[in-house]
């Protein structure tokens, strides 16, 4: 898969991108990435990227012709029918399920704003999906682009060295993850819980199955609305949540 960053900050995208699972992918060539910025586009001796807004009003906007060239020219570079994709404060939540949506694409153009936003006209003209990453603001497009970029990654396969850990991921099973130990067996007078260490590989499946369901119940009821649980899921939900209401005073619970 080929992604494409377009942003004023390529330094920013480019570092990120040599590190960690992303940037493995990127030098086994699992991965393609580029970076343009609109600055380069220019066509002024100023290099302008931003002018002042139309009808008055705080802050400055992304002029549309360096906009524009940067994105047909990174389109020219990308496999065929790869979408634009604008980060902004506006956007439809990005999501897992949108993950998914956008792993099925040849490659992205991510598109990463500074200012107040861009010219609506570029929106209107060149972008194919408008995406926010949260109800929380950031100072620009760039890290909403590479937390697109780092997600869509993870599920391109032979990105992640193990094909099961995709599966696994929280909220591909819609659940939140169980608790994870390693050594030593006492930390601070704090013990591992026993049954992982009993070699019982059915009694360590239930106990972590019921770990993410009660803590997914407790910190994250709304995951569970869209869920249709299985008996044996119902059962160690149950089972949880007898043990919450056993312990109440010890533990808050809702
Ligand atoms: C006063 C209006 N603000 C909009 C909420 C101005 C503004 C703040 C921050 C305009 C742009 C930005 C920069 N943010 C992004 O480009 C951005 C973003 C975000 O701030 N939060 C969540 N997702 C995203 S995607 C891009």
């Amino acid at each position: 898969m080929h992604l494409h960053v377009i942003t004023l900050f390529p330094d920013m995208v480019s570092g990120w991108a040599r590190l960690g699972v992303f940037g493995r992918a990127v030098s086994n060539g699992v991965l393609e990435l580029s970076v343009s910025n609109p600055r380069d586009f220019t066509e002024d001796v100023h290099r302008t990227v931003d002018d002042r807004p139309y009808g008055g009003g705080p802050g400055m906007v992304m002029k549309a012709g360096p906009l524009s060239r940067t994105i047909a020219a990174a389109l020219a570079q990308m496999p065929a029918g790869s979408p634009v994709v604008y980060l902004s404060p506006q956007g439809e939540r990005f999501t897992q399920a949108v993950a998914r949506e956008l792993v099925a694409e040849p490659g992205l153009v991510l598109l990463a704003g500074r200012y107040e936003g861009i010219d609506e006209r570029v929106i209107d003209a060149a972008v194919d999906r408008e995406l926010s990453i949260g109800d929380f603001v950031v100072s620009g497009g760039e890290l909403a682009a590479m937390v697109v970029a780092d997600c869509v990654a993870r599920l391109v396969p032979g990105v992640l060295g193990d094909p099961e850990s995709a599966e696994q991921d929280s909220f591909s099973q819609g659940l939140l993850d169980c608790p994870h130990y390693t050594r030593p067996e006492q930390f601070d007078g704090r013990e591992v819980p026993p049954v992982l260490l009993s070699g019982d590989h059915e009694a360590i499946r239930r106990w972590r199955l019921r770990l993410s369901l009660g803590r997914t119940w407790e910190r994250r009821p709304d995951l569970l609305e869209g869920v249709e649980l299985t008996d044996e899921q119902r059962e160690l939900l149950d089972e949880y949540k007898a043990e919450a209401i056993a312990s109440m005073g010890k533990k808050r619970i809702r």
